[in-house]
């Protein structure tokens, strides 16, 4: 029996199938078999104290079973790692081509000393350093050519920031991975160690910054207590060169300092956050910043004084410039006015642009709404010039299937950043306006909603750790493609075996769009079930409860068409955006498709361009979803062989989830609208499965999603 057992397994082995994995190394696997694709180091060289190079040594010895021997004299095939410090460096290169690349810019350059080929990674500081040091691992892991390397970059963003919507309880507020990281009952006492391995995946894709702490922040955050805690964590964050900042809330002097208010003009309060500010400084010296939430959702703000953002904003600035720190103020406002919601972040923050202190930057959602599948750009970027502007991306799922749906997230990012806002004339994209290069800020940043919790996984899905790495790519560099960074993220999370990561890819590219045809085709929004956003429930109509958290609002659906007018004889939303966008944008022609229902209300026999009438186009758009989720289980299926049991397996379930809930979305979406469009689903097309009174029912039970 033990010889038979003994044989299978041998079998296994040398068949070489995928070992068990459970997604818990992220794509910092370093396989052993990837060192077969390495060109041959023998040797590294640089300052033995460097941590970018004990990094180095780390991964490599995974991969190669034993560190690199180090060398002080430089022969072939030597690796060398260092800043201008460094004496062999400074023979190569000199220090202030380095430094016009600022402290986190790097090179990797391949250099021939006679017959010695030396591979150089080197940067002005150690920031720099430790991303070029996961760059040349990413080309090694990924099996790149490393001959002849002549590599040069600098971030697209200064700030690449992990926002954590993590309460101080441990739950996390539109997490879908389990409970928060941040195990704040054991700290400072207790470190788990996935707090460095948390730093050191983030320093592996140029994320350099976090916000431990949800923007519906709690006072307590800032108690002497809490802040010991904090400080823990960003001494453990910051050999991998991440700082710490914190949500706060505004009303943190009144609840926690027992003054009378919290308005920013009372010269107590200014105290306060000024004494404030400086506990938390002898606490942690290189500490971030303040992110703000305030006069949104009920959070308290300066208006609650009849001041404005920029009043409290610029309080907090105050207190925070003596140090080096910065607030980020989110203009994620809207309030229960009978103004089109679109409309409302802009009218409150354009008329303050200008008056802004220069350690203030304005946190902008990508789009005007929440979060959608998708939305337009907010028409704030562009158009807020005096002031600067951060975006802010929602990396976990919370409108996109949470950890249940595969849905990449590149693509969405990609198009929002591209968007031509118009605004200092053509080419004045989205990214340009928000990275210091056409309107030149003291400040630039982006900032990504994490969807990293306790799961083995990290992210709930496998898939979703994607959502994390393209984020972390992008905010360094956003001219990379969604298929570059999808390719990268296959190869070290999988494998880079062209059978198993082309059909991937080709899946993970398609996914976005795939979501929104079954969730919200041509600019559909919001109509999600309440509150938990997971399935659709466009017939919501809760009595008493407010109008634009109810998706009848938003798809106004009756029986002479659908959609959100928001043209100059509508909401006239399309008058924020610059020339010639808003007259693109509000000539239901040159409307694109994709955001036809965003800006109009439109009949149900309207022509769409391939001729078919809307309600037709939009049954095909929901049916051409859910073909799409069945053509991803079949490519799923078919890669069995190249995956682990258990990664595959996971992704298998949850891709049937997703396809049951391609269908959900479907039925519910296209038999609720047909009650209005009194039109038949085309014959053609797959005929609903349920009944409409029935998917009216169903409550989901959250545990099950969450
Ligand atoms: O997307 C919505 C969410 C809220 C969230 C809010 C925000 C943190 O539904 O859960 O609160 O946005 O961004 O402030």
């Amino acid at each position: 029996m033990m010889r038979t057992l003994f044989s299978i397994f041998f079998c296994m082995a040398s068949l070489g199938l995928p070992k068990a994995e459970d997604g818990s190394r992220l794509w910092l696997r370093f396989q052993q078999q990837e060192v077969a694709a390495l060109t041959g180091f023998t040797t590294v060289s640089g300052d033995k104290e460097s941590f970018a190079l004990q990094q180095f040594q780390e991964a490599w010895s995974a991969m190669a079973g034993s560190a690199l021997p180090e060398t002080n004299r430089l022969t072939d095939h030597t690796l060398l790692i260092g800043t201008p410090k460094n004496r062999e460096i400074r023979k190569i290169i000199k220090a202030k081509e380095l430094q016009e690349l600022g402290a986190e810019g790097y090179i990797i350059r391949t250099v021939m000393q006679g017959k010695n080929r030396i591979t150089m990674v080197a940067s002005a500081g150690e920031g720099g350093l430790l991303y070029g040091v996961y760059h040349l691992l990413r080309l090694i892991q990924t099996g790149s050519d490393l001959s002849t390397l002549h590599i040069s970059e600098q971030p697209s963003y200064d700030i690449r920031i992990l926002n954590h919507w993590d309460n101080l309880n441990g739950t996390v507020e539109r997490g879908y991975a389990g409970r928060s990281i941040w195990q704040w009952d054991q700290l400072p006492e207790k470190i788990s160690p996935r707090y460095s391995e948390y730093a050191r995946a983030n320093a592996s894709i140029g994320i350099n910054a976090t916000v431990l702490n949800n923007v519906n922040a709690s006072p307590d955050i800032l108690t002497a207590d809490y802040l010991k805690k904090v400080k823990r964590i960003a001494d453990i964050l910051r050999p991998y060169h991440i700082r710490v900042y914190l949500s706060v809330n505004f009303s943190s002097p009144k609840i926690l300092g027992g003054l009378s208010d919290s308005d920013p003009l009372n010269p107590h309060v200014q105290h306060w956050w000024q004494e404030k500010t400086k506990e938390i400084y002898q606490l942690i010296p290189d500490f971030g910043g303040f992110l703000v939430k305030a006069n949104s959702e009920g959070q308290p703000g300066p208006q609650d004084y009849g001041r404005t953002h920029a009043e409290g904003a610029n309080m907090l600035a105050d207190a925070l410039r003596p140090h080096g720190g910065i607030v980020m103020w989110r203009a994620f406002v809207y309030n229960p006015t009978p103004e089109d919601r679109a409309k409302q972040a802009y009218l409150e923050f354009k008329p303050l642009d200008g008056s802004f202190r220069n350690n203030v930057i304005i946190q902008v959602k990508n789009g005007p709404v929440d979060f959608q599948p998708r939305e337009p750009f907010s028409p704030l970027f562009g158009s807020m010039q005096q002031t600067a502007l951060m975006p802010e991306l929602q990396i976990t799922q919370e409108y996109l299937g949470f950890s249940n749906h595969l849905v990449f997230l590149a693509p969405q990012w990609k198009e929002f950043l591209e968007s031509d806002t118009h605004c200092k004339g053509p080419q004045t994209t989205v990214a340009g306006t928000t990275d210091g290069s056409v309107y030149p800020h003291r400040l630039s940043a982006i900032a990504g909603v994490a969807n990293i919790g306790q799961d083995v996984n990290w992210c709930g899905h496998h898939f979703a750790q994607a959502n994390w790495y393209a984020f972390g790519r992008l905010a360094w560099n956003h001219t990379l493609t969604a298929e570059e960074i999808a390719a990268e993220w296959i190869g070290m999370t999988f494998t880079g075996e062209p059978a198993f990561s082309e059909p991937v890819k080709e899946m993970m590219l398609r996914s976005w769009e795939t979501t929104v045809d079954y969730m919200m085709p041509l600019g559909l929004h919001h109509i999600f079930a309440w509150d938990h956003h997971y399935g659709p429930e466009p017939w919501c109509d809760i009595p008493g409860a407010r109008a634009d958290w109810l998706p009848p609002y938003y798809h106004n659906a009756s029986p002479e068409g659908i959609g959100f007018d928001r043209t100059t004889t509508g909401s006239d939303a399309v008058s924020q955006y610059c020339s010639p966008l808003r007259e693109q944008f509000n000539d239901v022609k040159s409307c694109p498709e994709e955001l036809l229902l965003w800006f109009h209300h439109v009949p149900w026999d309207y022509p769409m361009q391939n001729g078919r009438t809307l309600w037709d186009e939009l049954c095909y758009r929901y049916d051409g979803g859910v073909q799409q989720v069945r053509e991803f289980q079949k490519i799923w299926d078919r890669m069995e062989p190249f995956v682990d049991n258990d990664r595959f397996r996971h992704v298998q379930s949850r891709l049937k989830i997703q396809s049951r809930d391609a269908v959900w979305w479907k039925d519910a979406c296209l038999l609720y609208f047909q009650t209005f469009s009194g039109r038949p689903i085309p014959y053609d097309i797959e005929r609903p499965v349920h009944e409409l009174e029935e998917l009216k029912q169903i409550k989901l039970d959250l545990k099950h999603h969450n």
